[in-house]
């Protein structure tokens, strides 16, 4: 058994100096174009998501945080990572559907990642990612109905995902097969940690103002600050 510790210390070795070598990049994802206009959401059709709430829905597909940055933007590393296997999650993603509403509205993954999808509505739904690279499935789900557990195995940004009971109802996930990426809250903000020093193209994603490329070099150790600008 004695042989095994050495093993063991040097993988430990190994992870500290991984660890020590890991840059973080932040930022923030501003938005300097003409104001969206956001519509309600019409929910008339279905008294049951309706009723669900008190006023009506906004629109998510361009939601501007009160700071001028944009919610909802995934940013991720799109190239220039080693060419080696990352570990898979254990930690099982959500997406819940509420209010005939998918939280979040995007999601981030890393292939094979479980996400488990519930249905915490008193009504039927049925939820229809459309991928192009991965497998497209169909499935309804009753209403407070056990969750569903998927993943997706292939790379993929993003895959729409729709119901086909309400079709106001649009959710994006996207799928990486590393763990580099980051989804900008309400304050517009991305974080992406235990970069390995190096050359990277960086990529923000928004469903309705395309994607942006930055090409980034870090070091061992280094904290960048990338923004992102849309001005459309
Ligand atoms: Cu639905």
């Amino acid at each position: 058994m004695k042989s095994l510790s050495i093993p063991c210390g040097a993988v430990f070795a190994l992870l500290l100096a991984t660890q020590s070598n890991a840059a973080t990049v932040t930022g923030k994802v501003v938005f300097s174009g003409a104001k969206p206009v956001v519509r309600n959401i019409d929910m008339s059709a279905n008294p049951a998501c309706e009723r669900a709430h008190s006023t009506p829905q906004k629109s998510e597909t361009a939601v501007l945080n009160s700071n001028g940055t944009l919610r909802y933007t995934f940013v991720w590393i799109k190239a220039g990572l080693p060419n080696k296997p990352w570990p898979t999650p254990t930690e099982h993603a959500q997406i819940n559907q509420k209010g005939c509403m998918y939280t979040p509205h995007v999601l981030a993954v890393m292939t094979n990642q479980p996400i488990d999808i519930r249905n915490d509505d008193p009504t039927n739904h049925n939820i229809h990612p459309l991928p192009k690279i991965n497998q497209e499935w169909n499935e309804s789900q009753p209403p407070k109905g056990d969750p569903k557990t998927k993943s997706f195995p292939r790379e993929e940004v993003m895959i729409p995902v729709k119901c086909n009971v309400h079709p106001w109802m649009r959710a994006y996930i996207g799928v990486v097969h590393h763990p580099f990426f980051a989804v900008t809250g309400d304050d517009g903000t991305f974080t992406i940690k235990n970069l390995p020093a190096g050359t990277y193209t960086l990529q923000a994603w928004h469903e309705t103002y395309g994607t942006m490329d930055q090409q980034i070099t870090v070091g061992a150790n280094d904290s960048k600050t990338i923004d992102f600008t849309y001005n459309k």
